[in-house]
């Protein structure tokens, strides 16, 4: 060990005394004084938004060029790969906030290909709150903590928040979404990502092509359910960063990494326009979607994350994403949102990380190489060597960059006319159609969720006023829900409608893509069941249980009454991932209830062990038990009437492989619980 200035250190336990070991320490301690320094200087200002993340390193690899489309480095060539950092993020809480929060996830994706960095900056919901950077700053005050009080943490459901977005009538389609399990995914490995804007690719020949950009999940989608959002977030506050880094653990064993597939949406300037009038939606604004059913999302490559990072402050919260980090082929559009966002972002990193040489940091750096002559400023890392540091000049030709019109970003040269104005354009403003287009596209479960959650939200508001003023914007989305919601919260009146610049459009067809669960996975694959067991439990079970996950590619960990562990009736021990009251249920996909009679007993004495299977039923998972395991459940409400097609009893280890594969539904949705 050594200072920082490489010194040896002879003793790190003690500071430097006077007069023998009771003295005053001396200020000549130069080793203390540099370690608490040091130490004084660790934090730095957390980001303003999407405090709380978790980020990986990856790759993305093309499936075919696309040089038709796109001048873009990582789509020029069949099987390229172009390494990636990506950070997945919650928007309002600080960094120490719980997983679980009824929020937007961040899904930011940085390439580091071999014409310069592209940052894809996007979220896991396809549209925004506002339609203009302008207001950015008030929605980000209004769903944070208020200023006076500094609650809530991490929460929407307070006054604020939904006093502006009532205010808002462009939030409301977002709005949807976010009241959606689409805000409380399972893992970020099963959700969603999006450029949100629409973007342009440019060929080499200078032809643009609009653009929306697409992550999939190869596993599926999948979504927590609220109740358990909340016990999640008092179980496992990291629930989601603990899974990400599991996953890419457990894939080092098997080489299964998380994995999705980049697709795009490409359309012309002219498809665009007549949207406009047929649709009544503009690619420009934020706040809409292109329905897939209008235009497929074709996949064009996947990413792969593969690598957990060294250090998380090194890489994970040092990474620096821009939006206006583009490589040649990839242009901008004039949605306003995104011209700010071009703005915020290199403003926001050079205050947040102390100065303008953010790019030196090596998880900012590109990996091709850089030329310029930018220079010194706060911890200046890579410094220009010899004389040229202007251009132009008369040295060379070596450290002497130069610019290349032909391989160099060219702007495409869109062609703008007309008064400078600050308005906001008529064509953004059907704010209700594509909201009721959401909603009609979800399942009768998931429209019961979003239902439960504007309910639970508004009843946190404590002005009846905005409550009521919500309901209004809901009456013009869909008649159903805002009854439900307006009964849920026993409003004293039905409020109007709230006034609409537009009519809502009732032909827009639904859109399955748009559904958590229709668009669910194949398998349970990279899902965990978490089997609750005692001394005694059958052997010959519980090596078939494990079995049938293994060969599923799931996960199973084994929850014990201690954490030392069980012996099986064959005498064999297990050691146990979680003493009970560290594993409740809501941890895990599905569970299994394998105690011994003797075993059940106990367990009926241990409320843990009761929580675990009254959340697992009342969240209508899929729950294997063996016979002995009747007093448990009936001790934990689940009679034998309640018994229904998502609970399995497990006679022996042959039964293990269908029930594994009954989870591939995920839920039994069909459960009245
Ligand atoms: Fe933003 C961070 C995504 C609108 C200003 N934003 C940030 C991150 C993501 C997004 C994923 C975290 C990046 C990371 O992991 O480090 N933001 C979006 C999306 C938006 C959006 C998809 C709308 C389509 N953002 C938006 C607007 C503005 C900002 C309109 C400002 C005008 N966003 C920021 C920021 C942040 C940020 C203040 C905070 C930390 C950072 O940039 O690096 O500049």
């Amino acid at each position: 060990m050594t200072t920082a200035q490489g010194v040896a250190v002879a003793d790190d336990q003690n500071s430097l005394k006077v007069g023998g070991p009771r003295g005053p320490v001396a200020l000549e301690d130069f080793q203390l004084r540099e370690k608490i320094f040091h130490f004084d200087h660790e934090r730095i200002p957390e980001r303003v938004v999407h405090a709380r993340g978790y980020g990986a390193r990856g790759y993305f690899e093309n499936y075919k060029p696309l040089t038709d489309l796109t001048a873009a480095d990582p789509f020029s060539e069949a099987g390229l790969k172009t390494p990636v950092f990506t950070r997945f993020s919650t928007v309002a809480g600080n960094k120490g906030s719980a997983d679980l929060a009824r929020d937007v996830r961040g899904f930011a994706v940085k390439f580091y290909t071999r014409a310069g960095n592209w940052d894809l900056v996007g979220n896991n919901i396809p549209v925004f709150f506002i339609q203009d950077a302008v207001k950015f700053p008030d929605l980000i005050h209004s769903a944070k903590p208020e200023p006076d009080r500094a609650f809530p943490q991490a929460q929407t459901a307070h006054d604020n928040f939904w006093d502006f977005m009532s205010l808002m009538p462009e939030a409301t389609h977002m709005a949807m979404w976010i009241m959606s399990d689409r805000a409380i995914p399972r893992s970020f490995r099963f959700m969603e990502g999006f450029g949100v804007h629409t973007f342009r690719l440019v060929n080499a020949k200078g032809k643009s092509t609009f653009v929306k950009f697409h992550w999939k999940p190869k596993q599926g989608l999948q979504s927590v359910v609220w109740n358990e959002a909340l016990k999640i977030n008092g179980a496992d506050p990291d629930f989601h960063r603990r899974d990400l880094w599991g996953a890419i653990e457990a894939g080092d064993e098997s080489g299964d990494y998380p994995e999705w597939e980049l697709g795009l949406q490409t359309f012309s300037e002219e498809d665009a326009d007549r949207w406009i009038k047929e649709y009544g939606f503009d690619v420009l604004d934020a706040t809409k979607l292109i329905p897939e059913e209008l235009v497929p999302v074709k996949p064009v490559g996947k990413m792969v994350l593969n690598e957990r990072v060294d250090n998380f402050f090194a890489e994970t919260e040092q990474v620096a994403f821009c939006t206006q980090n583009v490589v040649p082929g990839i242009d901008f559009t004039n949605d306003p949102l995104l011209q700010g966002r071009n703005f915020s972002y290199l403003d926001t990193q050079t205050k947040r990380l102390g100065g303008p040489n953010f790019t030196h940091i090596p998880v900012n750096a590109p990996k091709c190489p850089f030329h310029h002559f930018q220079q010194d400023g706060h911890m200046a890392m890579h410094n220009p060597v010899g004389r040229a540091n202007y251009e132009p000049n008369s040295w060379g030709p070596e450290h002497n960059p130069k610019e290349n019109p032909e391989t160099g970003y060219q702007s495409l040269p869109v062609e703008e006319s007309g008064p400078k104005v600050r308005v906001r354009s008529e064509t953004f403003a059907d704010h209700y159609s594509q909201a009721r287009q959401f909603y009609i596209s979800q399942t009768p479960e998931e429209q019961t969720h979003i239902a439960d959650a504007f309910t639970f939200e508004l009843s946190k508001v404590q002005t009846p006023a905005i409550r009521k003023r919500m309901v209004s914007h809901l009456l013009n989305v869909d008649a159903d829900l805002a009854r439900t919601v307006g009964e849920q919260l026993r409003l004293e009146e039905m409020p109007a409608p709230a006034d609409a610049a537009k009519p809502t459009r009732q032909d827009l067809k639904p859109s399955d893509a748009l559904s958590i669960i229709k668009n669910g996975p194949a398998s349970f694959k990279g899902r965990k069941v978490g089997a609750l067991v005692t001394d005694g439990v059958d052997a010959d079970l519980l090596a078939g249980l494990m079995k049938a996950c293994k060969a599923e590619g799931a996960m199973l960990e084994l929850i014990a009454p201690h954490v030392g562990g069980v012996t099986d009736s064959a005498g064999k021990h297990h050691d146990a991932d979680e003493k009970i009251d560290g594993g409740p249920s809501v941890l895990y996909d599905a569970v299994a209830l394998l105690p011994s009679a003797d075993g059940a007993v106990e367990l009926k004495t241990m409320p843990p062990a009761r929580d675990f299977v009254a959340d697992a039923f009342a969240h209508k998972k899929f729950i294997a038990h063996v016979k002995a395991a009747t007093p448990l459940l009936g001790k934990a409400g689940v009679v034998p009437d309640d018994l229904d097609g998502g609970c399995v009893e497990l006679k022996s280890a042959s039964d293990c492989d269908a029930f594994v594969k009954q989870c591939r539904a995920l839920r039994f949705w069909d459960r009245k619980a």
